[in-house]
């Protein structure tokens, strides 16, 4: 027998029902069955009592918040400046905090960390800020029973990256191409609905609980591309705003605006937005004085210009240095930032001209800038050079600005891999990333860069993938690519088979019947090596997009290649790929500082995941894996449906263990994902045995 997923109803009639992804109550059954202490003051030690209490309610367990104590609490919750703590064990805890984690450092446990232990039979969570405290509890919860069995010797816990961010690319208005949401799979907006905001507060304080559980601190409530209705934001529907704000601040989750840099212009009347106007200025300082009299925690303004036919400052001949000072400097005197992106390009290239090069823009036109930009300007810098294809190297930009505060962006929403239709779970591609060593071995990391010196990065941010759907992300599988970009942002170095496992014991094993083990294996089989499945099916080694113009789902091989999007394979009889070398290509790869201009510029030396996004080779040509380009297309994509396959037999297995309608859900979206993975390997092994007339090594049924 199974049981659903608890979930829950909002309070207002006729508003959304929503799957409790990972927080069923259940995953609170070992905190909330026994007595909890409470100690400190604060809106988010608020939301903390709030928490314990209803998990007591239902578990049987008990709550003290100040006096009269009970001391035998086996759980203290506590901010270290709260004062004494009525529990012997906690109270030498809290007296010995600061020696108990000297070896991690200065002992301070900053705005958001926390001290966690167990110590003659009582955790103790110790924070300095009422943040500290929530993600405190948090952790307790992720541990479920471990928490309470043996020692735990002190330790801290701080976020590697003080800025953890999902944009949403959420319309107001139901935009004629774009619709609710640009880029969503999972039906409509959480904030907007055909042009108005939703107030469906229930829904979206559950959406900051899931946040706060795995660590994210920061939204965008409105997309990029900041149509009309969406640039009132910032001014006669900056209620909207400050009303999603105020429901989320409990859980710690500040927000942030896009904006038009045309805003003076369309909003306020002005003949000009030039960044170097007075009036310019002027204008914007009162619009940002007064979102902070109605937001005063507002986080700051998201900025993409001079991109995709966004107005910019380049229109007035000024550069986007200009442009994002402009803003920095009306949000500076109140502790906001402007995000500014780095995703600027030619989209309107000519196919034949092949001195152009897409992947070149961001660092021709910002890598100069470095160090012309305010404190207060973050740089958002697409991880890849390109458009977030399932396989890209890292943007040489996040190695060419040191005296710039870089964030690095992802995509959580799958626009290129699989739109929540396919599996594809992406901790191990960011994690990749996150690791890379942009100088080779001797240097530091993406994460180092996005953490920035002394926490001043811009940190990590991701396009969200959730809506109004009942399971937040369409397929429920993909809630897991929302829980690790948050763990990610938290701890760059988690290993992604350890996120996934939080995941499903959070998610899935305190409501699965049976056999939980079974359920977690299966989970593991289908999603671990998910990704690679997906590039094996797709576009081969690195080349990307081959998708189909417009929604970008399913395969299209010469979809893009005569268009004015700069994304082309430049296939014929001979070979395939781009040359971007500086030999006799692009010279993208003298973007790169060494080992990897070296290494990316060498055929020889390339990684084959690389190959064709570095170089035009003939199919013939031999990788280090010992096939042939061509060999390796058709084995690839041979194999990758026949993983598919396997992963639709194994969710069969879990038929029983699971919600119904989850199940449901996931069966139909592998079937789609089979299907599609067929039509991917059935039209690139046709196109490229029709292109080079080499036949398969093994014989197989190609069209
Ligand atoms: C929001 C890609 C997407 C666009 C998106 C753009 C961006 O081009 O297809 O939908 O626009 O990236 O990141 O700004």
């Amino acid at each position: 027998m199974s049981v659903p997923v608890t979930g829950r109803a909002s309070a207002h009639a006729g508003k959304s029902i929503w799957h409790a992804a990972w927080l069923p109550p259940a995953a609170f059954r070992e905190l909330g069955s026994r007595p909890v202490l409470v100690h400190g003051e604060g809106l988010l030690v608020d939301t903390v009592l709030d928490e314990v209490s209803r998990a007591c309610a239902r578990y049987g367990g008990r709550v003290w918040h100040g006096p009269p104590w009970q001391v035998d609490a086996d759980l203290v919750l506590a901010l270290r400046e709260a004062g004494r703590v009525p529990n012997v064990a906690a109270e030498s805890a809290r007296l010995g905090a600061t020696p108990a984690v000297n070896g991690a450092g200065d002992g301070a446990l900053g705005d958001e960390g926390y001290l966690l232990a167990r110590v003659d039979g009582v955790t103790v969570v110790l924070a300095d800020a009422p943040a500290g405290l929530l993600y405190g509890m948090f952790h307790v919860v992720r541990l479920g029973a471990a928490a309470f069995d043996d020692e735990l010797p002190a330790r801290r816990h701080r976020p590697a990256l003080d800025r953890r961010m999902l944009d949403h690319w959420d319309n107001v208005d139901v935009h004629p191409v774009s619709g609710q949401v640009e880029r969503g799979y999972a039906g409509g907006s959480l904030f907007w609905r055909d042009g108005a905001a939703r107030h469906d507060h229930a829904r979206l304080r559950d959406y900051g609980r899931l946040l706060a559980a795995c660590g994210v601190n920061a939204i965008t409530v409105n997309n990029v591309n900041v149509h009309d209705t969406e640039a009132r934001l910032l001014t006669d529907r900056l209620g909207d705003v400050a009303e999603i704000a105020q429901v989320l601040r409990p859980y710690g989750v500040r927000v942030h605006l896009s904006v038009s840099f045309a805003a003076p212009v369309v909003l306020g009347g002005l003949p000009t937005a030039d960044p170097l106007d007075d009036r310019v200025r002027a204008w914007w300082a009162a619009a940002t004085r007064r979102v902070y009299q109605r937001i005063p925690d507002f986080g700051g303004y998201l900025v993409k210009a001079d991109s995709e036919g966004r107005p910019g400052p380049f229109a007035y001949g000024r550069d986007h240095a200009d442009g994002a000072n402009l803003l920095a400097e009306a949000l500076a005197p109140h502790g906001g930032v402007v995000r500014w992106r780095a995703f600027v390009y030619d989209h309107r290239q000519d196919w034949r001209d092949r001195s152009t090069d897409r992947a070149r823009a961001a660092h021709d036109h910002f890598a100069p800038l470095d160090g012309r930009f305010d404190d207060n300007v973050i740089l958002q810098v697409k991880f890849g050079p390109i458009d977030f294809q399932p396989r890209e190297p890292v943007s040489p930009v996040l190695a060419a600005m040191p005296a710039t505060r870089l964030a690095v962006e992802l995509q959580a929403t799958q626009e290129y891999t699989g739109q929540q239709r396919h599996v594809c779970y992406l901790g191990p591609w960011w994690s990749e990333v996150l690791r890379f060593r942009p100088r080779g071995e001797a240097g530091g990391t993406i994460a180092d860069v996005a953490a920035g010196r002394a926490g001043a990065g811009g940190g990590l941010v991701a396009v969200a993938n959730v809506g109004d759907d009942p399971f937040w992300t369409a397929h429920p599988l993909a809630q897991a690519n929302l829980y690790a970009f948050g763990r990610l942002a938290w701890d760059p170095l988690l290993v992604p088979g350890a996120i996934l496992d939080e995941w499903i014991d959070l998610t899935w094993l305190p409501v699965a019947t049976g056999d939980p083990e079974t359920v977690r294996r299966t989970m593991h089989a289908i999603m671990d090596d998910s990704w690679r499945t997906y590039e094996r099916y797709t576009a081969p080694l690195g080349v990307g997009f081959m998708v189909r113009p417009g929604h970008h789902y399913g395969p299209d091989v010469d979809g893009y290649e005569y268009t004015p999007w700069g994304t082309y394979h430049f296939a014929d009889r001979d070979g395939v790929g781009v040359d971007r070398t500086r030999a006799t290509g692009t010279g993208f790869t003298g973007q790169y500082p060494p080992p990897w201009s070296e290494v990316y510029e060498s055929r020889e030396r390339c990684p084959d995941e690389l190959l064709l996004f570095f170089h035009h080779v003939p199919y013939r040509h031999v990788l280090h894996s010992g096939r042939t380009v061509i060999q390796h297309i058709y084995d690839t994509h041979f194999a990758g449906v026949e993983e598919v396959a396997a992963m639709r037999e194994r969710w069969r297995l879990v038929a029983g263990a699971v919600d119904p309608a989850v199940h449901d859900r996931v069966a139909e979206r592998l079937d789609e994902q089979f299907r599609s993975a067929v039509e991917w390997r059935d039209q690139i092994n046709t196109y490229f045995f029709r292109k080079s007339g080499v036949p398969d090594a093994h014989g197989r049924r190609i069209h």
